[in-house]
């Protein structure tokens, strides 16, 4: 790998600087180091390649990126030591980046993570999607409540550099202009490929009243790319997410239509020079809106469709109905007009083929099913875990599956371990090292080698010193930012992700209270237990934000009931993004995982917490069943009814949670205690009834039947976790196994099944 000597290092960065590095700021170091890494970056940017992948989403959840390019660029290390040597911390210079909100969680993640692999592949691939001013949200927790502020991060120094590629987009009435602003994406050790974030130039963030996320959702010209999906409960919501879906595949397509030409693409060769990955339905429309491109410049119909569907392939990343697009053609008609025609032409024509009405694309009810245009109008349809896919297959795309089989696959999704190892866990990762070389940096599965050290005790009670060090780094980072305490002897319980019913942050939450009323009966855990959640709810998912309440009342109710909290702490930290899962992660000793069956389409925080030598309690649900197989019974704790169980209580609709909760006497304590005298002393009642009358009168994603098999096996977790050796080789085995979940893996999958570069 290319790197720098000690002495032009320090001359570059003085010379960005305009003095001795020991005078800097921080913020002057900060604006030099990205500069440096820009131009290093710049230098691998290679134009290699006929054919380039297009990978398409509406999020990217990149995280801060001046450390993670350090090490792609294989400098880290020496800027570490040079700026020390000047008495300056690289870490300090770390805090000032503001870190973008442009993804809500493991989608937009997982884009970030399959932008660095194929980088570091070396492949030709580049990502588009938006440039939100303010992101998703910043979360702030205020009366045990979670409010949402503007979370800017555009200032300067910035990685966004402005090119001079911008498009006309026309929607019903009006025309928008765009600009294309890049980020570099760096591999580790290979080329730098580009984020490719189309802005609008009449963007006015003067339209975000101050400290608030409302604003005029109706003056799109200058509201289109303020925010990620703004809040989407009414019709004005979702209207501003077509527009801002158009507008990401137009500039999109132009873009890919413009490059494809330049290198001499006729475009009915077009798949011979482009393949485009659609992640999930939200770029969907990047197949009528190129149809109709191709058709401008001349191209007939039936070849453009045949064209666009050669190109085109998509990636399904959840079977929850609610989240799989339909828009109603009339709100289509009101943004897009000029696609439905060739929308209504695509679903005529499978009216025509095919009669089984499951598979149309406008429905009875005139609604647009997005994926079912991807379906069709793609050649290659994926899911993101084996379970996932296989769900797929057999119930909710069944219909397709019998159609095109040969367009079905999975690829059991990945995370990259420069960003999920090298970077968040420096004292493994130089553990690893001494250990078994650096070989896994290329090739993750050399992990495996680590095995041969199951029974030696100096490398096991290492593990769990370094796993000692990073929780005592998590306390302290937790008490300067939030001013809570936390006990690092304690066990690290930790569950983070999006706060969604069907990831059941509430069954966590029940079995936290089942606990603390055992220890108000002087029942005591195996041993003290720090129960720590991370979560953004979505603006208006109420029962979301309810949770959220709930837990933050129990984080007040142990925090300050001195019989509890010695042995039981719960705690939520305020603002849950990739800089805080990166000091979460290494500090973990039980990752939950907790999802109903079937519901989650993989998890890829799993993947995360097991590399990093955590313990999994979960479901046989998602990703969770890879890792099962991979590590074996005895390194991981699965609870719960099966997938297929679940799935079939949801066909014969047989379902009642209150016949749990009348013939289960702990569930009940439990559920009852949420609007408790206790709780009511600290939280709003408003909140908790209405969380505890949605768990009594539905409970969708069936927390009940599951409760006593959750505490079961939890407890035993917290059990074995005493025996302190038996835990580490639990640990090792994870660590050990975790090299199937690489991105690096998944990415190679996708190229030589799908795109072929
Ligand atoms: C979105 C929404 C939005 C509307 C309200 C309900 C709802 C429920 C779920 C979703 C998820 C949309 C797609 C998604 O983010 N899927 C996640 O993709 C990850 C990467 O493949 C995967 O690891 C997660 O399991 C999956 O939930």
């Amino acid at each position: 790998m290319q790197t720098l000597d000690k002495q032009t290092l320090e001359t570059r960065l003085c010379t960005l600087c305009g003095k001795e590095l020991a005078q800097c700021s921080a913020h002057e170091l900060y604006g030099a180091l990205l500069n440096l890494t820009q131009s290093m970056a710049g230098e691998r940017v290679s134009s290699d390649g006929k054919k380039k992948l297009y990978y398409i989403s509406a999020e990217f959840l990149i995280g801060k990126l001046l450390s993670n390019n350090l090490i792609n660029l294989g400098i880290y290390d020496q800027v570490k030591e040079l700026l020390a040597a000047h008495g300056k911390s690289l870490s300090e210079i770390e805090e000032i980046e503001p870190e973008p909100s442009l993804g809500n969680g493991g989608l937009g993640r997982l884009a970030a993570c399959f932008l660095d692999s194929i980088a570091t592949l070396g492949l030709n691939g580049d990502g588009i999607g938006l440039n939100y001013h303010f992101g998703l949200f910043k979360q702030v927790f205020s009366d045990n409540l979670q409010q949402e502020t503007p979370n800017p991060w555009m200032g300067e120094p910035s990685w966004l550099t402005k090119t001079d590629i911008s498009y006309p987009i026309s929607f019903k009435g009006f025309t928008l202009t765009s600009r294309l602003y890049d980020i570099q994406v760096t591999g580790y050790g290979n080329r730098t490929n580009k984020l490719h974030l189309f802005d609008v130039e009449s963007i006015d963030e003067g339209l975000v009243e101050d400290g608030s996320i409302t604003f005029d959702k109706e003056n799109v010209p200058k509201n289109l790319t303020l925010f990620l999906y703004p809040d989407d409960s009414d019709k004005a919501g979702h209207l501003l997410r077509i527009y801002q879906q158009y507008f990401m595949v137009s500039n999109a397509a132009r873009l890919i239509l413009d490059e494809c030409t330049a290198k001499g693409c006729k475009l009915y060769d077009l798949p011979d020079y482009a393949v485009i990955q659609i992640n999930d339905t939200h770029p969907t429309m990047v197949i009528p809106e190129l149809i109709r491109l191709l058709m401008e410049k001349g191209i007939e119909m039936d070849t453009a469709i045949d064209v666009v569907s050669k190109t085109c392939a998509y990636t399904n990343h959840t079977i929850l109905a609610e989240a799989l697009e339909k828009w109603p053609i009339s709100y289509l008609k009101q943004c897009v007009p000029q696609l439905v025609p060739i929308i209504e032409i695509l679903d005529d024509r499978i009216r025509r083929r095919f009669s089984n009405e499951k598979v149309a694309i406008i429905d009875r009810e005139d609604k647009v099913h997005m994926a079912h245009i991807d379906i069709h109008y793609g050649f290659a349809v994926n899911g993101v875990a084996a379970l996932h896919t296989d769900i797929l297959k057999k119930n909710e795309l069944n219909a397709f599956y019998q159609l095109y089989p040969e367009k079905f696959s999975n690829k059991t999704n990945g995370i990259t371990f420069r960003r999920w190892l090298l970077h968040c866990n420096p004292r493994l990762a130089a553990m690893i090292t001494d250990l078994i070389g650096d070989g896994y940096k290329h090739d993750a599965t050399q992990l495996e080698k680590l095995w041969a050290y199951q029974d030696d005790e100096k490398v096991l009670r290492q593990l769990l010193a370094i796993k000692k060090e990073n929780k005592q780094a998590l306390a302290a980072y937790i008490l300067e930012k939030q001013g809570l305490k936390l006990d690092a002897d304690s066990i690290f319980d930790i569950q983070i992700k999006r706060l969604h019913e069907y990831k059941r942050q509430q069954l966590n939450a029940l079995y936290l209270i089942h606990e603390y009323l055992e220890i108000k009966r002087g029942k005591r855990p195996a041993a003290p237990v720090t129960a720590i959640f991370g979560a953004k709810a979505a603006p208006a998912y109420t029962i979301a934000k309810d949770i959220i309440h709930l837990i933050l009342c129990l984080q007040q109710l142990t925090a300050e009931d001195p019989q509890v909290s010695p042995w039981l702490r719960v705690v939520m930290v305020e603002n849950y993004n990739v800089t805080l899962a990166e000091r979460l992660i290494p500090a973990c000793d039980i990752s939950e995982q907790i999802s109903l069956a079937s519901k989650e389409a993989s998890g890829t925080g799993n993947m995360k917490f097991m590399l990093n030598g955590a313990i999994t309690l979960g479901t046989d649900d998602g990703a969770n069943v890879e890792i099962h197989e991979l590590v074996g019974d005895d390194h991981i704790y699965i609870f719960g009814d099966s997938s297929e169980e679940v799935i079939k209580r949801y066909a014969d609709q047989s379902y009642c949670s209150k016949d749990y909760y009348e013939k289960d006497e702990e569930l009940k304590e439990a559920v009852d205690f949420i609007i408790s005298e206790k709780m009511l002393e600290i939280g709003s009642e408003k909140h908790l009834q209405r969380l505890y009358n949605e768990l009594l009168g539905k409970d969708w994603f069936m927390t009940f039947p599951d409760f006593q098999d959750y505490i079961k096996v939890k407890n035993q977790a917290l059990s074995d976790h005493q025996d302190k050796l038996s835990w580490a080789k639990k640990m090792l085995k994870n660590i050990s196994q975790a090299g199937f979940f690489s991105s690096d893996r998944t990415i190679e999958e996708y190229n030589r099944d799908i795109w072929k570069l």
